[in-house]
């Protein structure tokens, strides 16, 4: 209730379309588009309590406030165990350029892709990392079916991109390992790179290179762990607690 009063535009459509919005001035046509998505948006304990536009739940001013929504972070490796890493395109409207995790998006206030219990709301997310993994990179929705995906835990963090821009998300880490087509869209994706665990340290520690805060942060916390245990993971997943980072 107290987020109705705080955020007006939660559940209506009386919003305007993020193409007429000052703030989107000079931005990437199709990138202005996506702004129009609708994320699900969340109290601290990662209940649904209503829907906003991503432009909506992206402003700083809006974060700053409090306003938290559903996001998920694939981490897809090949079968030598190498991680698949992307190069934000420059059209990005936040953190464009930046080097991180295979992808990240939102699952959409949509019937499938929504969900109340814990297990639901994967579920909605493994169709969301379906999705995005080909709108973003061309990998064909049957080479990643949504079984195969591993959900490890729930991140709540909170990063700035740009000052008026930025992120209050509670994240759904998930895990895949298959072989797969890459096929990056230019809109979304500049670069794409497999690497192993000590090829990433090096990539951190070279100055010209800059990453997304969620990619550092899970890096500085489980990442390497995780992936040193790829082939027994199932002491990682489906934690129920949410890590606050
Ligand atoms: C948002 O990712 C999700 C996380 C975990 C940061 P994004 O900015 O890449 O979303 P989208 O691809 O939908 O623009
Ligand atoms: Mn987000």
């Amino acid at each position: 209730e107290n987020m109705r009063q705080l955020f007006p535009e939660i559940n209506t459509s009386l919003s305007e379309s993020a193409a007429q919005s000052s703030e989107l001035e000079g931005y990437d046509a199709e990138q202005v588009r996506l702004m129009d998505e609708v994320c699900i948006v969340l109290d601290e304990d990662d209940k649904p309590i209503g829907s906003a536009s991503k432009k909506t739940c992206h402003l700083m001013a809006n974060i700053d406030k409090g306003l938290l929504h559903r996001a998920f972070s694939v981490f897809l490796f090949d079968p030598e165990g190498r991680l698949l890493l992307q190069q934000r395109a420059d059209e990005k409207i936040t953190f464009p350029g930046l080097w991180t995790n295979t992808c990240c998006s939102h699952p959409l206030g949509i019937p499938g892709e929504t969900g109340d219990t814990l297990d639901a709301a994967v579920l909605g997310v493994r169709r969301a990392a379906q999705r995005k993994l080909d709108q973003e990179l061309g990998i064909p929705a049957k080479q990643v079916p949504l079984d195969k995906f591993e959900f490890l835990t729930r991140i709540h963090y909170k990063a700035p991109s740009d000052g008026l821009w930025g992120e209050h998300e509670i994240d759904y880490i998930l895990f895949i390992q298959t072989k797969v087509d890459v096929n990056p869209n230019p809109n979304e994706v500049k670069d794409t790179k497999y690497v192993t665990a000590d090829e990433l340290k090096k990539m951190f520690k070279d100055p010209k290179l800059g990453f997304t805060p969620w990619f550092r942060l899970i890096c500085e916390t489980m990442l390497f762990e995780w992936w040193t245990n790829l082939n027994s993971l199932s002491k990682f997943t489906n934690e129920k607690e949410i890590r606050r980072l």
